[in-house]
């Protein structure tokens, strides 16, 4: 379980102190009409914009709206492996005055002839993290200290190299028939509190505008136009099936897989693994990790007007099952871990309940059981929902 010295902020893992709560209803409108399939467009409409302007904020538009240019390079290529490809290509967003690149690695299936489907993710660390190979490019951007990684200086090094291949399987997932494709989260947006003067966020800024206004994108917002912009290039890429790329998050990042499914409804599918408060967990339980908590420790990820719910969860007009409920109709897998209560993972499994109503209206199947499954026991449905055993990671199981 993570620790965190909150000398003034109340932290409960009690299930009897979870305050009595109600949740909006996703299938009621703001009029106070219920929703049926035809008017569902509009309803979904008013949750984004619900979400946009009270938590994550308001997503920049796309490139081309904005007089950004986009321009992407393949920088190096060949086989990684007998099983799978490697690209490496930077994509260089600027406008008159500021330009941010991102290095984008995929991973495809070598034998495949035809285009294969993708998970596209982002990482914590750097694309050399992802997978034990040379060739793959070391970040120089701005990251964070880690004593596990050897990380002091906030860069990266040799040593970083593979350091988290097990949370993404690429060999297991490649001999599957799938590619993957990634980024790291800095490339879009270093995950400190800077003020945002880097990262893509002064790409958007009006003029003498400095930072975002309060119902404007933090750094989750950024992650998540990130993963659109892998989209972007993914969508022409001849080796890959636009049909079918999904998204797969893990943690903070799993909190923008989530929000970049309800962004950008051309992903398939999305994965959010341990995602918890802001993420698949519904805010109002105040179970592990909370509001005050979050806003005050990461106060760059959500937008500013995030914070006038810090201990007023019940005045959310929205609670996290409302952002499952715009991933629907396409397929969504939340995943919890056992002992990662931080993340409370009860409140994981009460958003993929409570979202279930707009997956049943949509397409007729939600989850296959409104019941909490046991440990390692997975629900499969359109709403698919796990707990294993073990802490909070990504792990060969739930890519399983
Ligand atoms: C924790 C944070 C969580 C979760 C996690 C992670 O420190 O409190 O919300 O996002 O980090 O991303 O690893």
């Amino acid at each position: 379980m993570t620790s965190y010295k909150t000398p003034d902020i109340k932290i409960n893992y009690e299930e009897r102190e979870v305050p009595p709560y109600d949740l909006p209803d996703p299938l009621v409108d703001e009029k106070g009409n219920a929703v049926n399939q035809t008017s569902w467009p509009h309803r979904r409409r008013e949750i984004l914009q619900l979400f946009e302007t009270h938590v994550y904020g308001r997503m920049p538009k796309i490139p081309y709206e904005e007089n950004i240019t986009v321009n992407a390079e393949i920088v190096e290529e060949g086989p990684c492996s007998d099983w799978a490809t490697r690209q490496q290509v930077v994509i260089t967003f600027a406008n008159e005055t500021y330009r941010q690149k991102a290095h984008l690695l995929i991973s495809l299936p070598i034998t495949n002839q035809h285009s294969a489907p993708v998970f596209a993710g982002l990482n914590f660390f750097g694309n050399q993290t992802v997978l034990a190979d040379d060739k793959i490019h070391i970040t120089e951007q701005w990251v964070r200290n880690s004593h596990s990684l050897g990380i002091t200086n906030h860069r990266a090094n040799n040593q970083t190299r593979g350091t988290y291949a097990h949370r993404w399987q690429i060999e297991h997932v490649i001999k599957r028939g799938y590619g993957l494709a990634t980024i790291y989260c800095g490339d879009f947006d270093p995950d400190y509190d800077d003020g945002y003067k880097n990262g893509i966020h002064p790409l958007f800024y009006q003029e003498n505008q400095v930072s975002p206004k309060p119902n404007e994108i933090g750094a989750i917002g950024a992650w998540a136009w990130g993963l659109s912009r892998i989209f972007d290039y993914l969508a022409n890429h001849s080796k890959v099936d636009a049909s079918r790329i999904g998204l797969i998050g893990h943690s903070r990042l799993g909190k923008t897989a989530l929000w970049a499914g309800a962004t950008d409804e051309r992903f398939s599918f999305v994965i959010s693994n341990n995602s918890g408060c802001g993420g698949a967990a519904l805010s109002r339980r105040c179970f592990g990790e909370n509001t005050e908590f979050i806003n005050t420790h990461f106060p760059h990820w959500f937008c500013e007007n995030f914070r006038e719910y810090n201990n007023r969860e019940e005045m959310l007009p929205v609670d996290q099952h409302m952002l499952i409920a715009l991933l629907a109709p396409r397929p969504v897998y939340i995943a919890s871990a056992e002992e990662d209560l931080w993340a409370d993972p009860v409140g994981e499994f009460l958003s993929c309940v409570n979202a279930d109503p707009v997956y049943q209206l949509l397409c007729n199947q939600g989850l296959s059981n409104l019941d909490m499954p046991s440990i390692e026991s997975p629900l499969h449905g359109r709403i698919s929902y796990h707990i294993r055993s073990g802490k909070h990671d990504l792990s060969r199981y739930d890519w399983d």
